[in-house]
């Protein structure tokens, strides 16, 4: 290790963190923009699914909730694209990369939502989720990443209590609302489970991942945190887990869970899931017919930043 490996770990290991312009080793910087392009793009393409339902809420209500969590999700999307570009990484690049489906996103933005209560279902589970797996990379060590998570974290966490809520009241509806909300709960929750990649002895980037501070805990130890918080909520709002193995361990505290299809993660992964490709032909319809404001932004920024140099 030379002097500038040694003072990059010393930082990651007394828990400080690496800034854009601090020496890093080329993996690391490859990592990162990995990771986050990936979480970019899932966040965008994790419109997708509840946009489907924007037009169809049952209220003026729930319809302004989905618009604004919506939104968020663009937001997220662009500080993370921004994250990214701290490292170096075109934002272009990172976009052509996913259109031609060379770069990732999430797998769980590949099942349809089939119902309103899928969209509840997405904000308690699948935000769920994404705040258990995202609230350590606040503590990234990569300080823009990690500020950027903050923020996410903190809307991610509002996102989560409005699915919930929106659930409760389906779960305590009319016994076809309490189908609804059970028939949405067997269908998201393997593949939220799922959302946090493949089990430990099959994660090929964790090691070095959580030696350089990306990742703090590996997939399965937040996998099996969010079983034990979600188990007791599904059991208070009065629906079934679809998993007969799931039971309570009393000596461990822990709740014990069946077996997750991984032929199914890794078909979805590979491009197979029920919406991969309607998920990709939405996106790059989106970013086609987004080209002119793209074009007119840019030429709007040439002109102001022509008219300060003259000035
Ligand atoms: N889907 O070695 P590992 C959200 C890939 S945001 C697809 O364990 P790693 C907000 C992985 O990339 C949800 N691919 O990898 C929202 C790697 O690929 P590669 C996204 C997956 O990186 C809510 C390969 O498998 N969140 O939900 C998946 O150490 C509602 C081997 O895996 C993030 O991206 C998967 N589920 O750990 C938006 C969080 N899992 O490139 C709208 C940040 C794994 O080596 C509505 N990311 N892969 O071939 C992470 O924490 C990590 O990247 C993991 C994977 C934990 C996802």
């Amino acid at each position: 290790m030379d002097a500038l490996e040694q003072q990059f770990q010393d930082t990651v290991d007394g828990d400080g963190r690496i800034e854009p312009r601090d020496w890093m080793p080329e993996g690391y910087r490859a990592t990162l923009i990995r990771q986050i392009a990936q979480h970019a793009h899932s966040e965008i393409i994790g419109m997708q699914p509840e946009g489907n339902w924007i037009t169809r809420a049952p209220s003026l209500r729930r319809k302004a909730i989905l618009v604004a969590k919506v939104q968020d999700e663009a937001g997220h999307g662009l500080y993370l694209y921004g994250a990214a570009e701290t490292l170096g990484a075109d934002r272009d690049e990172l976009l052509d990369l996913l259109h031609a489906g060379k770069q990732k996103y999430s797998t769980i933005f590949n099942y349809p939502t089939v119902s309103w209560a899928d969209v509840a279902a997405i904000g308690w589970l699948v935000d769920g989720a994404a705040i258990m797996n995202q609230v350590p990379l606040t503590r990234c060590s990569y300080g823009p990443y990690a500020r950027a998570m903050i923020r996410v974290c903190k809307e991610e966490s509002f996102h989560q209590r409005q699915g919930f809520e929106a659930l409760t009241v389906l779960a305590n509806g009319s016994p076809a609302q309490r189908r609804m909300a059970q028939d949405a709960l067997n269908r998201w929750w393997w593949p939220s489970l799922m959302m946090f990649g493949p089990s430990d002895d099959n994660s090929p980037n964790s090691a070095r991942s959580m030696a350089w501070g990306i990742k703090r805990f590996s997939n399965d130890e937040l996998r099996q945190r969010f079983v034990d918080a979600t188990v007791p909520q599904a059991e208070w709002l009065g629906l079934t887990v679809p998993d007969p193995d799931l039971r309570y361990d009393e000596e461990t505290g822990h709740y014990v869970f069946g077996e997750i299809d991984w032929t199914e993660f890794f078909e979805v992964m590979k491009g197979n899931g029920p919406c991969n490709r309607q998920r990709l032909a939405t996106r790059v319809a989106a970013h086609e017919e987004g080209a002119w404001v793209r074009e007119a932004a840019a030429a709007y920024a040439a002109k102001h930043s022509a008219r300060e140099v003259a000035a």
